[in-house]
């Protein structure tokens, strides 16, 4: 089993700018708490302040061969600003057919009014917001039961 966690523009400055707003977890705590938490999966991690270059990766995520060219069996996204702007990112995540997690750590709805509207949302799985990096896990804990259960009724 293999997920990408992705996320977008200014996640990166996580934990170092606006505390008051998204907490003083950096990015790489978030990314270390799921490594040690999800040991038997491979989790490989992608940021990007570049909208191209989060399409561009969703579409090798979905490619076949999930060993050699980044193709994996879920996505874990955050698009931060990026989730209130951008049809390209909802159609790159619909051109693929593996599953798409959307998280949030804040809970968008309590927000600005322009952060109620999720244009990436609808071509996801499911939505987590509000929940902090407790979202993330419970995204990729989705991802593992779905694939889990899926692998099992192929079986029968
Ligand atoms: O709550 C979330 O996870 C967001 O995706 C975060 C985005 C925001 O635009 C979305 O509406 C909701 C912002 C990414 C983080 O931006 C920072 C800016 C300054 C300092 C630290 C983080």
């Amino acid at each position: 089993m293999k997920f990408l966690i992705l996320n977008g523009p200014n996640l990166n400055l996580l934990g170092v700018r606006e505390p008051e707003t998204y907490g003083t977890t950096t990015l790489a705590d978030i990314e270390h708490a799921l490594t040690e938490r999800f040991a038997d999966v491979t989790l490989t991690f992608f940021q990007s302040n570049h909208e191209g270059a989060l399409i561009d990766r969703i579409h090798q995520a979905g490619s076949d061969g999930v060993d050699d060219n980044g193709g994996v069996d879920g996505i874990v996204m955050n698009p931060g600003g990026f989730t209130h702007t951008s049809v390209a990112l909802r159609d790159a995540v619909a051109s693929v057919s593996i599953p798409v997690v959307e998280v949030h750590l804040s809970n968008i709805h309590a927000r600005e009014p322009f952060r109620h509207k999720s244009i990436t949302a609808g071509a996801c799985a499911g939505l987590i917001s509000g929940l902090g990096a407790a979202g993330y896990e419970m995204a990729v804990r989705y991802l593992i039961d779905t694939y889990t259960a899926d692998a099992r009724g192929a079986d029968e």
